[in-house]
C-alpha cells in the first residue's frame, strides 16, 4: 500500500542560473563557516574584520519515501580566492562507510579532491560535463579554479551522514593555490 510520500517527484533545473525549483532547503556557506579550512588565518581574519563573503550555496531536496532516503543537492560555488587559495567547499566524509555519492559538474571548472582517512589522495580535474563517482570512505571537497560560477549536482543517501571533523582537524593533504595565474597543488602544512 503506497503511503503519501511514495509518489514520484520532479524538480526543474535551470542551467543558466544553476538553481532548481521547487527547492526545499537552502544553506549558505560564508567565509566565517570555513574559517578552519583556508590555510592563511591572517588573511581570513583580515577579510572577516570587514565582511563575511558568500563562498557557496547548497540547494537541497530530500526524497524520502516509506522505504528510501535519496537526496538531491546542488552546490553553487562562487569564483574567487581567499589570499592565494581558491574558493572551495568545506569537505566531509560520510559517517557511514558504505555510502558512495555521484557528483555531476554542470557548469564551470575546477577539481574534486578526495582523500581517505589513511591519507590516500586523488584529484579529479573537472570541466563542465564531468561526472565523478565518490566511493565510500573517501572524504570529498570541490575547488573552483575558474573565473565562472562552478555548479555541481550531488546525489546521495540522507542516511550517509556528514562528518566534518577530520577535515577541520587536518584538512586535505594538498591545497590548490594560484601561482602566477595557474592553479597549483602545494602540500598542506597542517597535514602530518
Ligand atoms: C552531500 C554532498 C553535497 C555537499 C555540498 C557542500 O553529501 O556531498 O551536497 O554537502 O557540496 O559541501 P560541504 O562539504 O560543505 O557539505
Ligand atoms: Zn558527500
Amino acid at each position: 500500500m503506497l503511503q503519501e510520500n511514495d509518489y514520484p517527484i520532479s524538480v526543474q533545473f535551470d542551467f543558466a542560473s544553476g538553481t532548481f525549483d521547487p527547492v526545499q532547503i537552502r544553506d549558505d556557506r560564508k567565509l566565517s563557516d570555513l574559517q578552519m579550512m583556508f590555510h592563511d588565518p591572517i588573511i581570513v581574519n583580515n577579510i572577516l574584520a570587514n565582511a563575511d563573503p558568500l563562498i557557496y550555496e547548497i540547494w537541497y531536496h530530500p526524497f524520502q519515501t516509506s522505504r528510501s532516503d535519496m537526496a538531491l543537492g546542488v552546490t553553487r560555488l562562487l569564483p574567487g580566492k581567499i589570499g592565494d587559495e581558491y574558493h572551495m567547499t568545506k569537505g566531509h566524509i560520510h559517517e557511514r562507510d558504505d555510502q558512495p555519492e555521484i557528483y555531476f559538474c554542470v557548469r564551470g571548472e575546477g577539481y574534486l579532491l578526495l582523500q581517505t582517512i589513511d591519507g590516500e589522495f586523488r584529484a579529479e580535474r573537472w570541466t563542465t560535463g564531468t561526472i565523478s563517482h565518490i566511493p565510500p570512505m573517501w572524504a570529498h571537497r570541490v575547488v573552483n579554479t575558474g573565473d565562472d560560477l562552478l555548479v555541481f549536482v550531488a546525489s546521495y543517501h540522507l542516511s550517509a551522514g556528514h562528518d566534518y571533523r577530520p577535515i577541520i582537524e587536518k584538512g586535505f593533504r594538498k591545497l590548490l593555490v594560484d601561482r602566477d595565474g595557474q592553479p597549483t597543488f602545494v602540500e598542506s602544512q597542517r597535514w602530518t
